[in-house]
This record gives C-alpha cells, structure tokens and sequence, in this order.
C-alpha cells in the first residue's frame, strides 16, 4: 500500500468542507447545471459551510482533545458549537437532541425519541469523516466509533450504517489512494456487513457508472436527506469523478441535499488525491480553512507520525 501522508488528511476536511460549501447554495434545487456551480463560487466572497462542516469540526475537536471517541464529551461539543453558531443550517433533529441533552437527559439516549426509531438522516455520515481518518488503521474499529459518534444524534441502524460506509470510503481513500484502483472501494466496503439496502445500491454503482445517466443515477441511489438515499450517491459520485473538482461538480449536479452529498464524496475524493488535488481558488475562498487544516493535521500527528 502507498505512504499515508498528511496531504490526504488535510484533503479529506478542506474536501467535505468545499463540497458542502459549494454545494451549499444548491440545497433541495431538483436540477443543477455544471456552469451555473462556477458562477456562484466566484461570485461569492467567502465560501460558507453549513451544518454538515459544522459537525464534523466537532467530531475532529473531540477525537483530538479525548485521543480517541468518547461518547460524552463529543456530545458536549456537539452543544457548544451548535449554541455557538445555530444558524448553519442544521436539520431538525440534532437542535432538538441538544436541548434535550442541555435538560439533562444522558447524552447516550437523547437522540432516541426525537423520531420513531431514531433519525435515519444523513447527519451521522455526512460528519463522520474525522472518525474515517483517526481510525484508518484499524478498520475493525470504525464500526464501532462510527456508531457511537452517529448514536449522539442519529440512532436509526440506517443513519449508523450510513456513517459506517463514509467512514470506511475515507479509511480505504487514505491507506490505497491515488496509486490503487477506486474501484476497489466496493469490495473493501462488502467486508462491512451493511443492511441489505445499502449492498443493493452499492451494488447497483457499476451498471449506473457505465451508463452515466444522471435521472437514473437519482432515481435508483436517491439525492435526498435520508442515508440511505444519499450515502451510496456519494460513493457513486467518487467512483464515477475523475478528479476532485469533478467528484464535487458531479454530487452538486445531481441537486436534492447536494451539498451533503458533496460533502461526503468531497470528503473520500480528498483523502484519494490530497489536498494538491484541490482547485486553489475554491480553497482561498474556504470559510476557516487554516482551522480546519489544523484539525486534519492533528489527527495525523496522532496517528501516523
Ligand atoms: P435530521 O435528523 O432532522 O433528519 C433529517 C430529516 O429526515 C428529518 O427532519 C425527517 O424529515 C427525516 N427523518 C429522519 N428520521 C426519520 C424517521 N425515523 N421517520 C421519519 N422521518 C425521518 O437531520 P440530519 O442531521 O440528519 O441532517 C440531514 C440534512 O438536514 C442535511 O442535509 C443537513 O444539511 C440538513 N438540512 C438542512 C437544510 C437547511 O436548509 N437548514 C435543508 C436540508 C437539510
Ligand atoms: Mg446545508
Ligand atoms: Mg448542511
Ligand atoms: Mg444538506
């Protein structure tokens, strides 16, 4: 396997971020048209990021600050990022988790009751990445830190296997990318033992590949909040890019929660081609860029140098 360098950590972040601040601006539109992602980003000043950055800075901050997952303290920092900056475009459920944690309700059930049988939105995965590149090593683990850092706010086993699945992609970006082949992903991602949902449109990816129709690609893997309608849209979305750009582009064209999907498949396309692979003039105009750097490059420090 190929040097795992600090590149593909600070990638991985500075790519989410990008993709949900790209994609941002596009949230919930049914169709997107390549040039129009262009004009805006070079319109705008600064590129915002939203919720799905938001959280994921939190889960980085407490993997750095606990050496590991810890349960509890991810949660509290979960609440002081939020009670910080409310305004970032979080979905319903994780506002009202935080109350309810707040009113002292044990950060481990708070997320239970917010919908029946637990939120199955793409929340848990859109953030996960951070868990992705701390446990890269031991991928024996990631299920077990994406579940508990999903289990925060997002309790559905769809929401969970979701995260799984991104936090995995990541692993597998950093430790193969960009010597081995892409397309090893699915395979890497089969020894995960997911929910018959997510083998079947993981599944589905090479066919949908071959034929590049973006209807179909919304129809048969989904573009909407849901994990499971989102999740493997990413992976496609990496599969399928032939560049980093062209991973982002690709996830914002397919519209519905774009800037979630761009988020994820920004987040593995990053760790594949590292940072150098990264258009300049997207990550000059990046909200908190040298912040989120430095998370990445932590995270390095503590498990690779
Ligand atoms: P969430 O936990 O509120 O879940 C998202 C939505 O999925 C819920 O609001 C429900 O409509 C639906 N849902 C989830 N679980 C169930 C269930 N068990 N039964 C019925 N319906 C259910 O939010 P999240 O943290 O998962 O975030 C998902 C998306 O919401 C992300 O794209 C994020 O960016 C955010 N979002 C924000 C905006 C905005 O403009 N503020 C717009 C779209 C999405
Ligand atoms: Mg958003
Ligand atoms: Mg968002
Ligand atoms: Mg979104």
């Amino acid at each position: 396997c190929t040097k795992v360098r600090a590149e593909k950590f600070t990638g991985c972040l500075l790519g989410l971020a990008l993709g949900d601040a790209l994609g941002a601006p596009f949230e919930g539109r049914y169709t997107v048209r390549g040039g129009e992602i262009e004009k805006i980003a070079s319109s705008l000043e600064l590129l915002r990021y939203t919720d799905d950055t938001h959280m994921a800075i939190g889960v980085a901050e407490s993997l750095i600050a606990c050496r590991g997952l810890d349960g509890e303290h991810m949660a509290k920092t979960f609440v002081r990022n939020f009670r910080k900056e409310p305004w970032r475009g979080y979905g319903p459920g994780p506002p009202e988790v935080f109350r309810r944690i707040e009113s002292g309700i044990p950060w481990y059930s708070a997320a239970e009751e917010v919908f029946p049988g637990g939120s199955y939105g793409n929340g848990a995965a859109m953030r996960i990445a951070p868990v992705g590149l701390f446990y890269h090593r031991n991928p024996e683990k990631i299920r077990e830190a994406a579940y508990l850092c999903s289990r925060i706010t997002h309790t559905h086993p769809l929401a969970k296997d979701g995260a799984v699945v991104i936090a995995a992609a990541v692993a597998f970006a950093v430790v193969y990318g960009s010597e081995g082949r892409r397309s090893d992903l699915l395979d890497y991602l089969s020894a995960f033992s997911l929910p018959e949902v997510y083998r079947s449109k993981l599944g589905k990816i090479p066919e949908l590949a071959l034929r590049g129709d973006r209807r179909e690609v919304v129809r048969e893997l989904g573009n909407g909040v849901e994990a499971f309608n989102s999740v493997p849209t990413a992976v496609y979305c990496f599969l399928t890019g032939d560049s980093f750009e062209k991973t982002v582009t690709g996830a914002i064209s397919l519209g519905g929660d774009c800037d979630t999907i761009a988020a994820m498949a920004g987040a593995i396309a990053g760790a594949w081609w590292g940072i150098e692979a990264i258009p300049s003039r997207w990550l000059e105009k990046l909200e908190n860029a040298e912040y989120i750097k430095s998370l990445a490059r932590k995270i390095y420090k503590l498990t690779v140098d």
